[in-house]
């Protein structure tokens, strides 16, 4: 079955974002509220509390049938069975990541420019994270925000190819359907949007996402 990656939540543990929340509460109202994917993201964490946290939110992930990614760290995805790992440029290869993870794992690429789009692409990746499109102060050290003009590049460049894409960075309810619908993106559109801060630092996490899921199915007055 093909992945849904139109909200892709991506995790943030750092507690200016979780404001004293505990992480497995705030996924599962997130994904009460239409998630269709999750990534667990922490870049702190030693390996006990990855594996221990990523546990259970596979275990909250499974209940609704959304698939759990891990960041970074394929040992963790295998460690806890999760159904596939984000990979960034600096992280383990594609294809060491392809021949540890069982066949069907998924697998999805940072990319931020047409050359790391097309390689992950040769490589066999099953969606690319494109950006960062935006500024975010949810990750400053962020090499390139490559906003929608790069971010139409590379889906110009890679349009004949299935490859899933997700934009991600500074994406919140007022610009999401211009993210997705807009017509510089004509041949080659987005798949889906990746959220940290707009719904995990949401006051009612729940109720952001219901509002993207609603957002992303509407076409915009302005498209
Ligand atoms: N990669 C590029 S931008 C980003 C990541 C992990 C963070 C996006 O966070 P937010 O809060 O959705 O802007
Ligand atoms: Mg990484």
């Amino acid at each position: 079955m093909p992945v849904d990656l139109s909200l892709y939540l991506v995790t943030d543990s750092t507690p200016a974002i979780l404001k004293g929340r505990d992480l497995c509460s705030v996924v599962d109202e997130a994904l009460k509220g239409g998630v269709t994917i999750v990534q667990y993201r922490d870049k702190t964490s030693d390996t006990g509390v990855l594996i221990a946290t990523a546990k259970k939110l596979h275990q909250i992930t499974q209940k609704y049938g959304v698939p759990l990614l891990i960041n970074d760290r394929v040992d963790v995805a295998l460690a806890v069975g999760a159904e596939g790992v984000h990979l960034g440029q600096d992280d383990m290869r594609f294809e060491a990541a392809k021949k540890l993870l069982p066949k069907d794992a998924i697998i999805g690429i940072s990319t931020s420019s047409v050359e790391e789009a097309q390689k992950a692409i040769d490589d066999g990746a099953d969606y690319l994270g494109i950006g960062t499109l935006f500024a975010t102060p949810t990750k400053t050290n962020t090499k390139s925000v490559i906003g929608t003009a790069g971010t139409q590049a590379i889906l110009s460049a890679i349009s004949d190819s299935s490859v899933g894409t997700v934009a991600i960075g500074g994406i919140n309810h007022s610009n999401v359907q211009r993210v997705l619908y807009q017509s510089k993106f004509p041949k080659k559109g987005l798949d889906g949007v990746a959220i940290v801060s707009a719904i995990i630092a949401a006051e009612d996490p729940k109720a952001s996402a219901e509002k993207f899921a609603k957002l992303i199915k509407t076409p915009p007055q302005f498209a």
